[in-house]
């Protein structure tokens, strides 16, 4: 294995940039000083984080904030005497718990009829001496979960793609399996300290996986989460060898971006249609990109547009510029459509570059559009104006075609447009919208505080109401929560609204802040529909991501306690015994379905948001970094001399329709008879 530093990497005697392009160093193993493994120093992009960290992991720290543990594999065979045997610990240290537990409660039916899980947390304080709440006893809670959740992965899915808690298996989903859930899960365990499990990880990566397989893969499924997964692995363990630190690698060695680096050129594959707008599928053996199956071989807008924060970084980290053009060129294709306010229809065309159907929704299919529109502006330190544009433009479309207000106490929602803009408004909200007030806050200022950014010459009325319409859909996502037997929402809710649906802006009544899960026949509870068929919850971590940002920006502390209700959802609902955290089937009943499927994103995103969220502020400040939409962070960087911004929008009118250009008049050329009869 090994990596060399690429010949055409930018400039390094422009000192302004020097601390973004040394992430062309770390390419290579080596850190500004030259050195593999030493502090990142000074330098780093992440200073706050790095001191933070530094004081936190040198030894000396006596708060209780993580805890590592040897995995199990690991256990050595050498005979101990009877009191060190660890089966011997582990059951006296379990009874004492189960006796804990047991007065405290822990067994005692839930007053809702469900049996609380013996991973229930009712021993836990909660509070300081001083009556405060325990932000950091929570993370820790939040640490822990994820443990149990690794821990039985690793006893009974090891290397698997999928894993199935309450079956207690797992399953490969390519011959050789992809690392689905580990590479997905490398950043969150070094954010929460977890050296053996991720030594272990990490010994798997090196010993077991290739790319080399003849398998047709989801092109952004596996750019999102696994080469996504790799880069912010290798950008942390560069940036912040200290967190979790594992043996480096050789000298010109980096496994993280090696891997990255060949699942890249496998993926790019899916990039050579007539258009330049990806294939939904590519075989990462044969390097070929595939239409989909189904949908007239159209490829999702959402797919297609959700690539480029991962390949442009890999560009900058490899000085590859093949990677930045192919992922550039989809922007400009899907723009060169013209579209009406900046909302894109779902799907759209490899073979010509053209947009299928009118169906216009921020949930699936549509989502991370948005999201990678204002994340690419931020990514390049606001170095590319174009994106910003269309982020604006596209939030006033928003605003303009699918907000409403529901009927009797008038919560904010976003609806879908399944015809066309044109057509009636569908009152209902996937999960997945929910990033979306998130996104918005973090467009709104950057990544600053509230208080911060208003101070801002920049700051605008715009701004604040931004912030406002953020604040409202935040709430609306919360109260999805608090409507569910389980308090975990549904995959999708239907609203209640007036009809005709009032446009934004319209009176409308306040909705409560205030929501008792347990008053059953609360007015606000008329506005919300959950169809018995939508009722599942995947462990998705949307809610939790905005709830993080809004918890960042604006430093309302209700968002940490919402977190904290949802995160106690979770752990009361989800859990199977001794097997982690599970999907549910119907999380509208308590006992509650369960479903025999972990996702990947519960580690990647899921559980990283809750923990992000108990953390102070400088763990991955917002103002520094991007995360990807699978939560996995990258640093931002400027451009420097290789890369700019490769397009121009065509002109359009108010509305976004292109503006046909008359071609310019050709004077008429004199006859010159001198030049007759050349070629
Ligand atoms: C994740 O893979 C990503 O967040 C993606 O953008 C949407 N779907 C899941 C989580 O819900």
């Amino acid at each position: 294995m090994s990596f060399t530093v690429p010949r055409n990497v930018p400039s390094f005697t422009n000192s302004g940039r020097r601390g973004a392009e040394d992430h062309i160093w770390a390419a290579a193993g080596m850190n500004s000083r030259g050195s593999r493994g030493g502090p990142a120093g000074g330098g780093g992009i992440l200073h706050g984080v790095q001191g933070r960290m530094e004081g936190l992991f040198d030894g000396k720290a006596t708060l209780p904030m993580y805890k590592d543990k040897p995995y199990t594999y690991a256990a050595s065979r050498r005979m101990r005497p009877l009191w060190r045997r660890k089966r011997v610990v582990g059951f006296l240290g379990g009874l004492l718990l189960l006796v804990v537990m047991y007065f405290n409660g822990a067994f005692q039916v839930d007053k809702r009829g469900g049996k609380q899980s013996v991973w229930s947390i009712k021993g836990f304080t909660d509070s300081l001496p001083d009556g405060r709440v325990d932000w950091n006893g929570r993370r820790q809670q939040v640490v822990a979960a994820f443990e149990r959740s690794w821990d039985a992965y690793e006893r009974h899915a090891w290397g698997k793609d999928q894993f199935f808690p309450i079956s207690k298996g797992g399953k490969q989903m390519t011959p050789k399996g992809m690392g689905w859930i580990i590479i997905d899960s490398l950043d969150t365990m070094m954010l929460m300290n977890l050296t053996s499990q991720l030594s272990h990880a990490r010994e798997w990566l090196d010993k077991s996986l290739t790319w080399d397989q003849d398998q047709d893969v989801n092109t952004f499924e596996t750019t999102i989460r696994m080469l996504g997964g790799l880069l912010s692995a290798h950008y942390l363990s560069t940036e912040f060898p200290d967190l979790a630190p594992v043996p480096p690698d050789a000298p010109g060695e980096d496994l993280y971006l090696e891997k990255a680096k060949d699942l890249a050129d496998r993926l790019i594959a899916a990039f050579e249609s007539p258009s330049g707008i990806p294939y939904a599928s590519v075989n990462i053996g044969t390097r070929e990109g595939l239409p989909s199956h189904s949908d007239g071989g159209a490829s999702s807008t959402a797919e297609a547009a959700t690539l480029q924060l991962e390949f442009k970084y890999l560009a900058k980290l490899t000085g590859e510029k093949d990677y930045w053009d192919k992922v550039e060129k989809v922007m400009q294709v899907i723009d060169d459509n013209g579209v009406q306010d900046g909302l894109v229809p779902i799907y759209l065309y490899p073979a010509d570059g053209k947009f299928r159907g009118r169906n216009v929704r921020l949930g699936s299919r549509g989502d991370s559009y948005y999201e990678y529109l204002i994340k690419q502006y931020l990514q390049t330190n606001g170095a590319e104006p174009i994106y910003k544009e269309l982020w604006t433009e596209a939030l006033a479309g928003v605003r303009k075609h699918l907000v409403t207000y529901t009927e009797t106490s008038g919560f904010t929602i976003i609806g879908e447009r399944p015809d066309g803009l044109e057509a009636p408004l569908s009152p209902k909200m996937d999960h997945l919208v929910c990033f979306l007030p998130g996104s918005i806050a973090l467009a709104a200022t950057g990544g600053l505080t509230l208080a911060e950014a208003r101070k801002l010459p920049t700051w605008t009325a715009r701004d604040e109401a931004d912030m406002r319409l953020a604040e409202e859909l935040t709430h609306t996502c919360w109260a999805t929560y608090k409507y569910m037997a389980t308090g975990l929402a549904a995959e999708i809710t239907h609203f209640n609204v007036p009809s005709p649906s009032p446009p934004e802006g319209a009176e409308h009544p306040t909705p409560p802040s205030v929501l008792k899960a347990d008053d059953h026949e609360a007015e606000w509870r008329k506005d919300f529909v959950v169809k018995r068929g939508d009722s599942h919850n995947i462990q998705r971590p949307e809610t939790v991501e905005s709830l993080f940002h809004m918890w960042r920006i604006t430093k309302d502390v209700k968002y940490r306690q919402w977190g904290w209700e949802m995160f106690n959802s979770f752990l009361q609902y989800t859990a199977v015994e001794g097997s982690g955290y599970t999907s549910l089937s119907n999380a509208n009943t308590v006992p509650p379905e369960l479903r025999d499927n972990m996702e990947s994103f519960w580690l990647a995103e899921t559980l990283k948001y809750f923990y992000l969220l108990f953390s102070p502020d400088d763990v991955l400040p917002l103002d520094k970094i991007v995360l990807n939409t699978e939560a996995h962070p990258f640093p931002r960087f400027d451009m420097g001399s290789l890369f700019s911004t490769g397009w121009q929008r065509k002109p359009r009118d108010s509305t976004g329709k292109l503006v046909v250009q008359k071609e310019a008049a050709v004077p008429e050329t004199p006859k010159d008879t001198k030049n007759e009869g050349r070629m």
